[in-house]
């Protein structure tokens, strides 16, 4: 049987991350988790904070704390957010792992081994006043292009063109301020990806059953104008991984660290590791993950991302993977997403614009947020956060479609035959065809999530929800029971099981509502509806239950304005 390895796209370690940002890696690729393990199949699912570059020594520079002790201390908030949304990761690693930095070096040895890597002297930015080189977001200046003048180094944020720290026009660095600086020439490596064209157009070629939107943007890059390029894989920075070739010295290459951009992906893997060692399990253990050579033939890799990720994950890591002819496993499927918007502009963490993974949390379960965002993945097009459209999906969907059938069959079993499954009365033409649409329904809820079709999953499930609530008002056990309580018995028997059913189906989009709904059952079946009509016997007359509290509560209008007004900009 297949086993799954999956990843999603490591998070920045600078601040807490805003829904858009969730919706595009971290929570699909939990859904697709959940699902497999429901299935009973083997997973491996992975994701890390991404802790080098510019933006972590800035934030870091800005909190006012050495740069180590920042990634830490935030390390542990991401994580503690992620448990918050029922993230299931296996294991939640650290770029800055010394797993990490030993691959990381690994493969860069590899790589200058197979002459994938060229030594070129190029001109930096030093700073006099800081004695250091200032790479990307260290400088800032004028834009050449539209006169802005607060442009980055590595882009303008006002015309978006992208910049080198040497086209800016009165250039200044972002740590003192200090217009004393030079150009100074400095050594860097560059990986070759662009000997490696071919390979990786053949690769992609034969990856027929990707989404296009993974496919177009990959070749765009492989093909369009220049090309592939060639790419620096080193940056003049004190923080990160230091260059070196396996466990030697690098000659030349003193001082200097790879860039971000090299090492994060690396992670994935260094996770499996990280992992391993968390658990007391030994290198077999995740090799059996990683290495084609130590039993991964039968593993299934899929990553999850932002479609911004996806040039890094289709060409760059690829390369580095292929370029160390080693038997690394290679991503199998490539999930994509566009970009989720906020209430007519963009979620900006610099403006503080549209909710933050913490905030969504401060003010309602993590269910009522995975629901929407899944349902609502950008997945064909970007999308759009309303609260109009949040409040309406809470309360129609979760409150009025599922929590009120929980909440009627519960109450009236109760009023009526107490709190135990009833007995008496048999299955008819009408339960039949429930357990025939169901079954249709079900198999086509398995087939959207083994294809990732995020939305038509939550499409799906909430048709199977309503089905659900349509026999209910059909068969009308309130009425029933006045002339025939056995068949009212029987009705509600299978409405009981019913809901053991959602549980198991809703668990991989709102596991906190499934484990509540299951316990109310009292039940700790969790197994997979292959056949309706078994898994609606589950539970048998005299099995006892509770009535649960209320599941899903609605969102009021004035909720929803305080919150629309209190998220629409400036953090804090
Ligand atoms: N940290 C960018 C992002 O969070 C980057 C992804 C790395 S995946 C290896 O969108
Ligand atoms: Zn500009």
């Amino acid at each position: 049987m297949t086993r799954h390895l999956i990843t999603s796209a490591i998070p920045y370690i600078n601040g807490i991350k805003h829904l858009g940002n969730l919706v595009g890696s971290q929570l699909p690729a939990d859904l697709y988790a959940r699902y497999q393990r429901a299935r009973g199949r083997e997973v491996l699912f992975l994701c890390a904070t991404d802790e080098h570059g510019t933006p972590a020594e800035l934030a870091a520079a800005k909190a006012g704390k050495p740069v180590a002790e920042y990634c830490a201390e935030m390390h542990g908030i991401q994580a503690e957010i992620a448990r918050g949304f029922r993230l299931s990761f296996d294991h939640f690693g650290r770029s800055s792992s010394p797993q990490n930095h030993r691959l990381t070096q690994h493969f860069a040895g590899r790589l200058v081994e197979a002459g994938l890597i060229r030594e070129v002297t190029e001109k930096q930015v030093y700073s006099n006043a800081d004695g250091r080189f200032l790479p990307d977001r260290y400088i800032e200046g004028t834009c050449p292009n539209c006169g802005y003048d607060k442009a980055r180094g590595d882009q303008c944020e006002n015309c978006t063109k992208q910049l080198d720290p040497t086209d800016l026009i009165d250039p200044r660095s972002a740590i003192s301020g200090s217009t004393d600086l030079e150009v100074r020439e400095t050594k860097h490596l560059y990986l070759r990806q662009s000997s490696m064209r071919d390979r990786l157009n053949a690769w992609i070629d034969s990856k027929s059953d990707w989404p296009v939107l993974t496919t177009s943007i990959a070749r765009k890059w492989l093909n369009d104008g220049d090309g592939l390029q060639d790419r620096g894989i080193t940056r003049d920075l004190d923080w990160g991984i230091p260059v070196k070739k396996g466990d030697q010295d690098w000659p030349g290459m003193e001082g200097k660290v790879f860039y971000v951009w090299f090492d994060a992906p690396i992670e994935y893997i260094a996770c499996g590791a990280e992992w391993a060692e968390a658990n007391g399990l030994d290198d077999a253990a995740w090799e059996r993950w990683w290495r084609t050579d130590k039993g991964a033939d039968d593993v299934r890799y899929t990553q999850f991302m932002g479609k911004d990720n996806v040039p890094f994950h289709t060409l760059s890591f690829p390369a580095t993977i292929l370029g160390s002819s080693e038997d690394w496993k290679l991503v199998d499927y490539i999930k994509s997403f566009n970009y989720l918007n906020y209430d007519g502009g963009q979620f900006s963490t610099s403006q503080g614009r549209g909710v933050f993974m913490d905030q969504a949390l401060a003010i309602l379960p993590a269910d009522y947020w995975r629901w929407w965002l899944l349902s609502h993945a950008p997945e064909s097009s970007d999308a759009e956060f309303t609260w109009e459209n949040f409040q309406a999906s809470v309360n129609k969907d979760l409150a009025d479609v599922l929590g009120n059938f929980v909440s009627r069959v519960t109450k009236f079993c109760r009023s009526k035959f107490g709190e135990v499954v009833p007995e008496g009365g048999q299955p008819g033409p009408r339960e039949a065809a429930l357990i025939q649409e169901l079954t249709t329904r079900i198999r086509a809820y398995e087939a959207h999530q083994e294809a990732m079709e995020v939305r038509k999953a939550a499409q799906e499930l909430r048709a199977i929800w309503v089905a659900g609530n349509e026999y209910l008002q059909e068969a009308a056990p309130w009425s029933t029971f006045k002339e025939d309580p056995e068949q009212a018995a029987a009705q509600i028997r299978l409405a009981l099981n019913l809901i053991r059913l959602y549980a198991v189906l809703s668990s991989p989009f709102i596991p906190d509502a499934s484990d509540q709904l299951m316990a109310a059952m009292g039940s700790t079946d969790w197994s997979w509806p292959d056949d309706v009509e078994t898994a609606l016997a589950t539970l048998p007359p005299g099995h006892a239950f509770t009535v649960p509290d209320v599941t899903f509560r609605k969102i009021t209008d004035e909720e929803r304005e305080d919150w629309q007004a209190r998220f629409s900009g400036t953090r804090d």
